[in-house]
């Protein structure tokens, strides 16, 4: 069939509008009418040429919500119109990962998908014939898309596409790793690192756990009103401090963080953000996807000193058993989604949305179909 998308052809360029040929789904696999999806940063990173993962041409996105319109052979927990959420992190409830109670990342079909294929190894989109990639296993910036069974959490019928979308990356990935990850109690005081579409979901899933502090740092002043909104305590702004971040933060929280969040993805933020959390116990969550080369230094001191340093991806959840929870909590006004998307616009607008993200001007925009 001949769907729309926009098409990723070179590092740096903008997106083009395209029709596409999209192959049904083949065994174990479903198609799905996209009816709006999320820009996440991390789209705009591979865009960027800076994911050593990023091939070209792909169908970018992955924070998208639909309708099953096809399933191939062998399917058995979807049915046409069932609503769903595309998955970057599949549940397959299988794999030695999946099975081992100990992470959510499911290795079922991880190879293929950093390859931008499906699991058979091929791919179902094509432009006058030639390949052209999937990305994160989603491709969700296309009004239809063939996504893996296990890679798919079916919601409820009621939930509006153009909010949810984002359950499939940021929400959960903030929320998720406060709770799934760092396993924040009631009393404990957070730092967050970056305050955009991910460190905002961070600071209200800091609130839900009971944290006492809940200390936001953005060199984004606009970023202050709409952090106190989801619960933040206290704003910084590094560029209004005087003297190094670190021991200022120390000092603020009173001996450090028990827990601190980068959601950046910058390698010298997550530095101080380990080296401000308490002594002895601290533990800092790397959230932030930092460039291809790009690496981490602190002195080991600090982690023989009790600091931990973890990381997070999709925040620790198991996508087809959490995410519908999740977009439950939404319809029950337990979490905020409606004030972090700031913008939403036709697809045909998307690049406009990826300058409203490298401008400050907007938390999450979504593009509809
Ligand atoms: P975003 O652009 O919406 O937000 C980034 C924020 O950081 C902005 O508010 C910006 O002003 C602030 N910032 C930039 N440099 C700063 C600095 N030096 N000090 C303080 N603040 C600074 O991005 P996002 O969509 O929230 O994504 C954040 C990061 O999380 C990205 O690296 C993205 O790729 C990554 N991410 C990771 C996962 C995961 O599963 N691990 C999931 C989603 C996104
Ligand atoms: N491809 C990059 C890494 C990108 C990355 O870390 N992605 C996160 C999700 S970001 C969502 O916005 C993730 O899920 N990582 C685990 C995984 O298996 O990819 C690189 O550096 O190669
Ligand atoms: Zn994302």
């Amino acid at each position: 069939m001949d769907v729309k998308a926009a098409v990723a052809h070179k590092a740096g360029a903008p997106l083009t509008i395209e029709t596409v040929t999209l192959d049904g789904p083949r065994e174990g696999e479903v198609l799905v009418e996209i009816k709006a999806s999320g820009l996440c940063h991390t789209d705009a990173f591979t865009l960027s040429g800076e994911d050593p993962e990023g091939i070209f041409p792909a169908i970018l996105g992955h924070e998208g919500a639909g309708v099953v319109v096809d399933v191939g052979p062998g399917v058995t927990s979807l049915k046409k119109g069932d609503h769903v959420i595309p998955l970057y992190t599949p549940e397959c409830r299988q794999c030695d990962y999946c099975t081992s109670g100990k992470t959510n990342l499911c290795q079922a079909i991880r190879e293929t998908q950093g390859q931008g294929l499906m699991p058979d190894g091929s791919s179902r989109f094509k432009i006058n014939g030639e390949k052209v990639f999937h990305y994160m296993g989603c491709s969700t910036f296309a009004n239809y898309t063939v996504v893996p069974e296990i890679a798919l959490a079916k919601i409820r019928e009621d939930a509006p596409f153009d909010k949810v979308c984002y359950i499939g990356c940021g929400v959960t990935t903030g929320i998720g790793a406060v709770i799934n990850t760092a396993k924040v109690k009631p009393g404990d005081n957070v730092v967050v690192f970056g305050l955009g579409g991910i460190g905002l979901n961070v600071i209200q899933g800091a609130r839900l756990a009971g944290a006492d502090m809940i200390v936001g740092v953005d060199l984004n002043p606009a970023r202050k009103d709409l952090g106190e909104k989801f619960g933040m305590t206290h704003f910084v702004n590094p560029n209004e401090v005087e003297g190094d971040l670190v021991p200022y933060l120390v000092d603020l929280t009173k001996g450090g963080a028990d827990y601190s969040f980068e959601c950046i993805g910058n390698v010298n933020v997550m530095r101080q953000a380990l080296e401000c959390c308490h002594k002895g116990w601290g533990e800092s969550i790397i959230i932030g996807v930092a460039g291809a080369g790009q690496e981490i230094s602190t002195r080991p001191f600090q982690l023989v000193t009790g600091r931990v340093w973890k990381g997070t991806a999709f925040g620790g959840a198991k996508g087809r058993t959490d995410v519908p929870k999740i977009v439950d909590w939404y319809m029950d006004g337990k979490i905020n989604i409606d004030d972090l998307i700031t913008h939403v616009m036709p697809v045909e607008k998307i690049n406009e949305g990826f300058d409203l993200m490298h401008e400050g001007k907007s938390i999450r925009s979504v593009v509809t179909f």
